[in-house]
């Protein structure tokens, strides 16, 4: 599944950022920069493929980082330079790529780590959501940004100022995590958007699908993977705490307004998927196998998981909300259960989603989008994660002596 998705994006739309699986061509998405190379890069390695990655890594420092366009800081971080730094560490530490292996990759990511910098330059220290890659922030930007894309650093920027040895990159994303901090609420819970000029609430809604979800999941993980990091292991106790007391409503989680804990929409989204993975990662492995159950149920009833489910009775999906772009996070779950639990029934849904994706999604150049979970019409477009992330989880969930199962590693939001 992963080659051919790889190779038709390889024949057929790089440069381009990502494949059209139905025309079989490219086109631009979020940055002109051939995204899903960069970002699905380091699964060609996972998989044993030395010899494609020592084929495909030099081409990317013929890409253009020095264009007239606008993206998103956050995506830009975790595909991006998240994509770059995995690829360097796994190119600078293999015995048989380091001693040819240039550092380009993390020139490069250095380089795109310099351009995301003037974002940072906000009189709070809340990052800017877009920023231009030839001039910075464009006047006339939005000063609203979303906690997720504003606190979705801590990994890549701390890792990127280790290895370039220039503390600036971890000292502005600590610096955004605890100006969001300062502003939480009395209970403890975040707003969704905030103003990086005032640091004013603009959507007091707290939630763990997208436009908070991986701020949450990076006080985790950066705690796990700084063995001398403390901040972020408090910050995350007590925000996790916090999610469990005001958001949890059975084994699911709803968004609720952060001042009071009044629950606001009782939905579950798919983006919220890559929370039980987050709690079993926590060692809060039972009410992690629990709530991943509830969303295997529902996993029963339609071919994919929707972008948003309403939980009121009775079940229904949310007007609006019916598509399936090829998401990793309800497989990324079920890797996280199946490291810490081999229990052989994650596998059965592993393989049957392994299943749905190659009967319904599988087109002739690739894997295409679902646009709607109960007509199952397609959508001309295969997401970068698709191939960096789903495809990922699937093999290392069928290849459990895999280097990337059993060593000490901790993927980003992108993800490794
Ligand atoms: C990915 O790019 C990342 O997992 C991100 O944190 C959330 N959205 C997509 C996948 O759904």
């Amino acid at each position: 599944m992963f080659y051919h998705g790889l190779s038709s994006y390889m024949e057929l739309a790089f440069p381009k950022d990502e494949l059209m699986p139905i025309t079989g061509s490219g086109f631009d998405t979020i940055g002109n920069f051939s995204l899903t190379l960069i970002d699905a890069l380091d699964t060609v390695m996972i998989m044993g493929n030395k010899q494609l990655f020592k084929a495909l890594y030099p081409l990317i420092s013929n890409i253009d980082f020095n264009i007239n366009v606008n993206v998103s800081v956050f995506e830009t971080n975790i595909r991006v330079i998240g994509g770059l730094l995995a690829s360097h560490i796994i190119a600078s530490t293999d015995p048989d790529i380091r001693e040819t292996y240039d550092f380009s990759l993390l020139d490069k990511a250095e380089e795109m780590g310099k351009k995301l910098l003037p974002a940072f330059d906000t009189p709070t220290g809340i990052p800017y959501g877009t920023v231009n890659l030839l001039d910075g922030v464009n006047e006339g930007e939005s000063l609203d940004v979303c906690t997720a894309c504003a606190g979705t650093f801590s990994l890549e920027f701390t890792w990127l100022s280790l290895l370039t040895e220039d503390p600036v990159y971890e000292q502005v994303a600590r610096k955004a995590v605890r100006e969001l901090w300062k502003r939480r609420s009395s209970i403890d819970l975040f707003g969704n958007h905030i103003n990086v000029a005032t640091g004013q609430w603009v959507y007091k809604e707290c939630t763990i699908g997208g436009l908070v979800d991986s701020f949450y999941e990076y006080l985790l993980k950066s705690s796990i993977a700084f063995s001398d990091e403390v901040e972020y292991q408090e910050l995350f106790w007590k925000a996790y705490r916090a999610v469990k007391v005001y958001m949890k409503k059975g084994d699911w989680h709803v968004d609720v307004i952060m001042d009071n804990g009044i629950v606001s929409h009782p939905y579950f989204y798919s983006l919220g998927a890559f929370w039980p993975g987050v709690k079993i990662l926590a060692g809060d492995v039972a009410e992690g196998m629990a709530e991943l159950n509830a969303m295997s149920e529902i996993f029963r009833l339609v071919k994919f998981l929707p972008e948003a489910l309403s939980l009121e009775e009775p079940a229904r999906i949310v007007e609006g909300r019916e598509p399936y772009p090829l998401r990793p996070e309800f497989v990324e779950s079920l890797w996280v259960a199946y490291r810490a639990t081999k229990n052989p029934t994650l596998l059965e849904a592993a393989y049957e989603i392994v299943d749905r994706l190659n009967n319904i999604t599988r087109t002739k150049y690739g894997f295409a989008n679902v646009r709607n979970v109960k007509t199952l019409e397609l959508e001309d477009k295969m997401e970068s994660f698709f191939l960096a992330e789903t495809l990922k989880y699937l093999y290392l969930l069928f290849t459990p002596d895999n280097e990337y199962n059993v060593g000490n590693y901790v993927f980003n939001s992108k993800s490794i």
